[in-house]
This record gives C-alpha cells, structure tokens and sequence, in this order.
C-alpha cells in the first residue's frame, strides 16, 4: 500500500529529462540507440531501443521514427499509475501497467505525476513541468465526474488557471461509482494533442464484468499526430483566420505504423493467442478527427462505452467521436497470422480538406508462421469504410442501449435547443488581409447558439464565480437559437457571424434538462462531438435534419437510451441528450464549460 507520503511527495517518483541536444532534423543513428542513459534520481537506467520493464520511455521512438528534434526522456514508474482498481484493498494487485504519453518537442517536461488511492478514495496528484517547460499545461481527467471537486476537472481558464512553466498542481478528485474506460489529457491549447493516457476503472475486488472475463485486456489509444510543433499549428490558424492544418498522420498507441513512410519498426503489435477472448478499449484521443476502426477478419462485441456498459452488440466497424471510448471483446476466432488494427477518417464535412492516411496496429497470433518458405507473411488488410460512409458511422451510433432499464428523466425543467457548427467572422476593421485567411477574406470561428467562446484572459471562470469577480463572464448564454431558421438548409450568410463571449448557461442544482444539440450547415455540416464535462447523460434519440419538437419525440428512447459523456452529433442532424443537474459547484453550464466542441 502507498503511503500518503510517498504520494504527495512524490520524489520518490523523480523523473529526469535528458536532452540529447539533438538538432531539429537529426534521425538517430543505431549506435546511438543502443546508448544507455541513466536516468538520474529514480534509478533507471533505459535506451532508445529497449525500456526498464518499469519504465515508460517517453519520446523516443518519435524522436527516431518522426525526426523529432528534442528528445524528453521520463522515467515513471508504472507501478504507480494510470490502470487504477475501483477498490479499497491493496495497492499491490492494481499494478498498473499502461500509460501512454507523447512527447515532442511541444510537450512540458514532466517531473511526476502519480496515481494512488488511500480508502475509498483515488488521488491523481503532482505533475510539474520542470524547469525548461516552455508552455502552460493543465491535465482534464476525461469523463471523470469530479463530484464536489470540479477544480480538479482540468480545462484551463474554466475551472483552473493553467500551470506555468515550472509550477506545479496537484490533482485530487475521488471516482465514485465509475467504472471502465476513461482516459486524460492535457487540456490546454493543442497541447492535447501531444500529452495523453487511459484511465482505466475496473470493477470492485471480488466483482467483475457483466461479461465473460477476457483473458487479456489491451487499451487502444487513437491519437493524430502533426510533423511540428501543434502549438505551432494552432497558433498559425489563429494568426491567418484560415481552418488549422490538417494532421500528418494517425497513432494507434502512439506508432502511426506501417503505412507512412518512416515507422513500421515500431508498429503497435497486440498479441493474441487462439481461442481466447480479449478486451481492447478503444479510446479516440485525436485532437479533431471522427475515426472509423476496424480489425482484419474480426467481430467486435461492442460491451461498454464512455465508461458506462453497454446492451452488447456485434460489428465489424467502431465509429468513435473524438472522446469517446468503446470496449470490445474480440476473440482469437481466425487462422493464425497477423491481421492488421486501422484507423482512418471518418470525414463528414463535405468539402473540407482531412488527413485521409491510414494508422495500423497488427493483431497477432501467438503461433503465426513467420515465414513460408522464407517468405515473410504480411498482414491481412481489412476493408475499412469510405470516409464519407454516415450510413456506417449512424448504423453503428443507433446500435447502443443501456444493458437495462434505466431512470431517464421524463418531466423536464429546462428544455435547451443548441446549435453547433461552424462560423465566420467578417475580418476586423484595419485587419490585415493576412489575418483574414478565411473563405471570402473571414476569419474562421465555431459557434453555439450564435456565439463564439472566448476564454477569459486572467481568471478562470470557476475562480471568477466562487471569489464573485466581475467581468470575466456573462450568464446571457442564449437557451435557443436568437433567430430561428432552416438550420441545415440553405443558411443566409447574414447568420453566418456569431458574436464572441463568454457566457454562460445557469441551471438550478437538481434541475431536469434536457438538450437538443442542433448541427448547422453554416459553411458545412459536420459530424460534431459534443461532450459535457462532470457529468453523464443519455442520448435519448438522433436524426438528421432540423429536429422537430411535435414529431421527433416519438423517437425518443426513454427505456434502455445508452449513458455517454460525448455525443456524436450526425451530420446535418441533431441529438437529444438528458440529464440531472446535480454535481455541486457545476451549477452552470456554458458552451464551452460544461459543454465542449470540438475540444474536449
Ligand atoms: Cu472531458
């Protein structure tokens, strides 16, 4: 068992990052990835080509395999963190055993960050850029309800002031009543797209799922990657009003693998053996890309997803949502050969330009042929959906119920229409024609409810409520639209300008709300995620089109509707979601705060 010494002081976790000082476009050679480098205080010792079996190496094989110039080494002791039991017995049976973080030339230099548990509780504390760090960071702990603790939620400038450069948070929150696949990240511009881990809840010692128990169990992180530097990448879009570059290329565990040019060495292989039934827990953590998965000559039995259980269901495709996470149990059911794990775009908006590469991991059999006749065996390829395949992506979103009858709530005490999409913004009087790279010389924005959020500059908005500081946010967040109209129609370009600010929804403690989250085909529909933070809710039924509150409501599914912290709004459609306002110090709810597009 930890002692709570141990956890908060967690120098008995000290990292150390060693800078190689290698210049931006070195590829390293082999020599020097069989360097041995000791890792300083916490007593490892770890190269490029292989790691302590305690040990996570952080960086490395994208310093190899991507040409990343600065390489951050972390020792973390995986003993300690991120595969947490929902229990409160010994520490010594949880060992956790997977964290997954990137690391580039964008990310802080971590020094700790710790995951232990005293009672009934799981305390998350300390990390702290060390001295070097270049940017603000903050960590959101992604489906976490955060209940009476929402400071420790994450999202910089909402709940917290982001951790400078060198400072140091700690994070302590207790997950009451949750269980399954969650997952962290940075919260803090685009650095999410760089510092990201699972955060697995498993069942009560002596309880186990409400299905067969899967002999392995594997996460599988879906990340996107940027050959620069992502604050860079946001920063540029931010400079030009044009939409962000799009990614270069799709991770699966942190590896692209073997499609792209530089990296099939280090493809994420998963084992299995014939016969067995296994549990991955796919998690998309891409910064802004809807992602189709799929595995060669496999069924998925979709049995849980964002942390809630699911009615099962049987699929060869996963469509996740930015955010989202899907468990699946897959059995080993094939000849023995290695089948390949991809995921790609699922691209909903229609002319928008994607990142249309393909990420592979390769699932393996224990006992595949190496060879025939001294022929290597490549994997099988499976047929992936196309990218613009909603019949797909909406065959799959309306397959999810809850495994029983669940409470939904049917007298509603706030019933909110939201739109969500896209916006531009007309270029600011005197701006340079430079800044307004947008369609038409606009600047590109997104907007709910007509207006674009803008975070405050000095105050988180969470400090702003609790110390009573004014200025820092309006509670004039609109309930409906402020002009109704043909909303996935033909949109005038006169309600193509939101206005920008902070503001926010106010719900009473206890409230009854329910939420129709409208997509708009301002400039394009898009298949938009949409995820409330600190809470659950149910999506109770989706459409496309305008939804419609005499005869959509016959859809709803009020029975068994499936439990979710991230929705998947269809494109040109809508979704309905319920839910009980009633985690303390979460009392408002803005689009940006308890709602989030598009940044999660
Ligand atoms: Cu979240």
């Amino acid at each position: 068992m930890l002692a709570e010494t141990d956890f908060f002081s967690c120098s008995s976790l000290a990292a150390q990052d060693i800078d190689l000082a290698f210049p931006s476009d070195h590829l390293i050679s082999n020599a020097e990835r069989d360097v041995t480098y000791s890792c300083g205080s916490c007593g490892y010792e770890l190269n490029l080509n292989s790691c302590n079996r305690n040990t996570t190496v952080i960086g490395s094989k994208y310093g190899k395999t991507m040409r990343r110039g600065v390489l951050s080494f972390l020792c973390i002791d995986e003993s300690r963190f991120t595969q947490i039991k929902n229990d409160n017995t010994s520490a010594a049976a949880s060992l956790p055993r997977n964290i997954y973080v990137k690391s580039d030339a964008a990310t802080p230099n971590w020094d700790g960050l710790s995951a232990c548990r005293t009672n009934y509780d799981i305390k998350i504390c300390a990390l702290r850029p060390s001295i070097g760090a270049r940017y603000n960071v903050t960590i959101h702990w992604h489906g976490v309800k955060q209940i009476r603790t929402a400071w420790a939620d994450g999202p910089e400038f909402i709940t917290q002031c982001p951790i400078r450069p060198g400072g140091s948070y700690t994070y302590r929150f207790t997950i009451q009543g949750q269980e399954g696949t969650l997952w962290w990240h940075a919260h803090s511009s685009w650095l999410r797209a760089t510092v990201y881990g699972t955060l697995i809840i498993h069942p009560k010692e002596g309880e186990f799922y409400p299905f067969p128990k899967p002999k392995r169990e594997t996460p599988i992180l879906l990340g996107e990657w940027w050959d620069a530097n992502p604050i860079d990448v946001v920063r540029q879009a931010t400079r030009t009003g044009a939409a962000p570059n799009v990614s270069d290329a799709y991770t699966i565990n942190g590896q692209p693998g073997d499609l792209y040019r530089c990296s099939s060495k280090d493809t994420t292989v998963v084992v299995v053996d014939s016969g067995e039934t296994n549990l991955l827990r796919v998690i998309n953590a891409a910064l802004n890309q809807a992602l189709f998965f799929t595995v060669a000559n496999h069924k998925l039995t979709v049995v849980g997803a964002d942390a809630s259980y699911v009615q099962p269901f049987t699929t060869s495709v996963l469509m996740l949502g930015p955010g989202q996470t899907t468990d699946v149990l897959i059995t080993g059911n094939q000849p023995p050969a290695r089948y390949y794990m991809t995921a790609r775009a699922y691209a909903s908006a229609q002319g928008a330009s994607f990142d249309n590469t393909t990420t592979t991991a390769i699932l393996e059999y224990k006992n595949t042929p190496c060879s025939v006749q001294g022929i290597k065996i490549n994997p099988i390829f499976p047929s992936l959906p196309a990218f613009n395949d909603t019949a797909t992506a909406t065959a799959f979103a309306t397959s999810f119920r809850s495994p029983s009858t669940v409470e939904v709530p049917t007298e509603i005490d706030e019933n909110l229409l939201f739109t969500v999409g896209l916006g531009l913004n007309n270029c600011p009087r005197g701006a340079s024609s430079s800044s307004c790279q947008g369609p038409n010389g606009t600047r590109f924005t997104a907007s709910m409810n007509n207006v674009s959020f803008v975070l405050p500059p000095n105050f988180s908005i969470l400090q702003a409520h609790h110390q009573g500081i004014p200025g820092i946010f309006s509670i004039d967040f609109p309930a409906v639209p402020p002009v109704k109209f043909d909303y996935t129609g033909n949109v005038s370009r006169s309600l193509w300008q939101p206005v920008s600010g902070t503001k926010v929804y106010k719900l009473k403690y206890g409230a009854r709300v329910q939420v129709v989250l409208q997509g708009t085909s301002i400039i394009t529909g898009e298949n938009h995620p949409i995820h409330l933070h600190g809470y659950d809710f149910y999506i109770i039924a989706e459409g496309f089109g305008n939804f419609n509150p005499q005869t959509d409501p016959a859809k709803f599914n009020l029975v068994n509707p499936p439990i979710r912290n991230t929705a998947s709004v269809p494109v040109n459609g809508w979704s309905v979601i319920r839910f009980v306002a009633n985690n303390p110090g979460k009392k408002r709810s803005t689009n940006a705060y308890i709602f989030t597009q598009t940044n999660l």
